[in-house]
């Protein structure tokens, strides 16, 4: 294990091809080379690239990629896809898409499937990102799709979160967005050679400006003057641009790395990269307890009890909270 770790923090990518795959398949495997690697990890700009399907998120990463690969920045890239029905054909489209970075030995590319629960993914995935940062990418890309709790997650686990849309939604632009505006720090209207594009940066610009509805967003990254929420979390100063890019002809990928660069910029002055890392670390802790109780209270009480006494709660003979004491106590005895 060791000499693995080793050559993972080498950067060598047979290790760290082989150190995620049993990060992924053993949960006590997970927990020494975290615990091994935590102190390295921290270095990475991570970026989460979400959208709708198809919007192009994976040439948008193949064409963004080669334009840091120019800065000479490492990078690793990780494509999440917990649609379990299209997933073969996804993951073999975006390696299929990203095949022009393979071979690079500064580029490392994942690609997971669900696999059990959505949180389950979600775990997977900050030790895969753990790996990959102290394995020493100057960036890690995360692909996800859609706005469900998946993108959530990750977008919770990414420093700067990139919704790529495209045009031609018409007005159904407005029912959609609602999620995922909430989780972006940058968007960006890919498939700008198509018609329709200036429309649909025009009505994205025009719902950054117009705010929440009822101001319920949660981590108001938008400048306006109603939303209180942007000073309390410290994400006043942030204007939510929105970029064109032709992912498919490398078109304003500068320009998005710019971007990119920018905000990690703003949130290192204006100290939200730590607020984040604070949240974000609060997160991961509060899985973890939540799992080890579980585990403990699982393995102190015995399965009869519990299946007997849900019964009970069933059946109006017991209520829950009494079923919880009970429970509880049965447990601390045997704790
Ligand atoms: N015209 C045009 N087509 C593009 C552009 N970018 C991507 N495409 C095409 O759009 C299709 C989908 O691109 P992907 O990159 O696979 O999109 P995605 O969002 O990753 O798709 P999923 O991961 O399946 O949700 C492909 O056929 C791309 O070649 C663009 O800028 N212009
Ligand atoms: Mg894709």
């Amino acid at each position: 294990m060791k000499e693995l770790l080793d050559q993972v923090r080498q950067g060598q990518i047979r290790a760290i091809a082989r150190l995620i795959t049993r990060v992924e398949n053993n949960p006590q495997i997970a927990e020494e080379a975290i615990q091994a690697l935590y102190p390295f990890t921290g270095q990475a700009h991570i970026i989460g690239i979400t959208g709708s399907p198809g919007a192009g998120k994976s040439t948008v990463v193949n064409a963004l990629v080669k334009t840091l690969r120019q800065q000479d920045a490492r990078v690793g890239i990780i494509a999440v896809d917990p649609s379990s029905p299209f997933t073969g054909g996804a993951l073999l489209g975006d390696r299929v898409r990203m095949r022009d970075l393979s071979g690079d030995s500064g580029v490392f590319i994942r690609s997971m499937a669900s696999r059990g629960s959505l949180g389950g993914l979600a775990r997977a995935t900050a030790s895969v990102i753990k790996v990959l940062d102290a394995a020493g990418y100057d960036f890690i890309l995360v692909e996800t799709v859609g706005a469900g709790q998946a993108e959530v997650d990750i977008a919770n686990a990414a420093h700067t979160t990139v919704v790529v849309e495209a045009p031609g939604m018409g007005d159904e632009i407005q029912s959609i967005k609602a999620g995922i505006l909430e989780i972006a720090d940058i968007l960006v209207v890919n498939k700008a050679d198509r018609p329709g594009a200036d429309r649909t940066v025009r009505s994205l610009k025009m719902m950054l400006h117009l705010g929440p509805v009822g101001g319920t967003r949660k981590s108001g990254r938008i400048s306006s003057p109603s939303a209180e929420h942007n000073v309390q979390n410290g994400s006043a100063g942030w204007d939510i641009p929105v970029l064109e890019t032709v992912a498919t002809e490398e078109t304003g990928m500068a320009e998005l790395a710019k971007m990119v660069n920018r905000h990690m910029i703003h949130l290192r002055e204006s100290g939200e990269w730590l607020q984040r890392e604070k949240e974000r670390s609060w997160r991961e802790v509060e899985m973890l307890l939540q799992l080890r109780f579980m585990r403990q209270f699982q393995a102190s009480v015995p399965s009869e009890m519990r299946d007997s006494l849900l019964t009970a709660v069933a059946e109006r003979k017991v209520d829950p909270y009494t079923a919880v004491n009970q429970l509880l106590s049965k447990s601390a005895e045997n704790l």
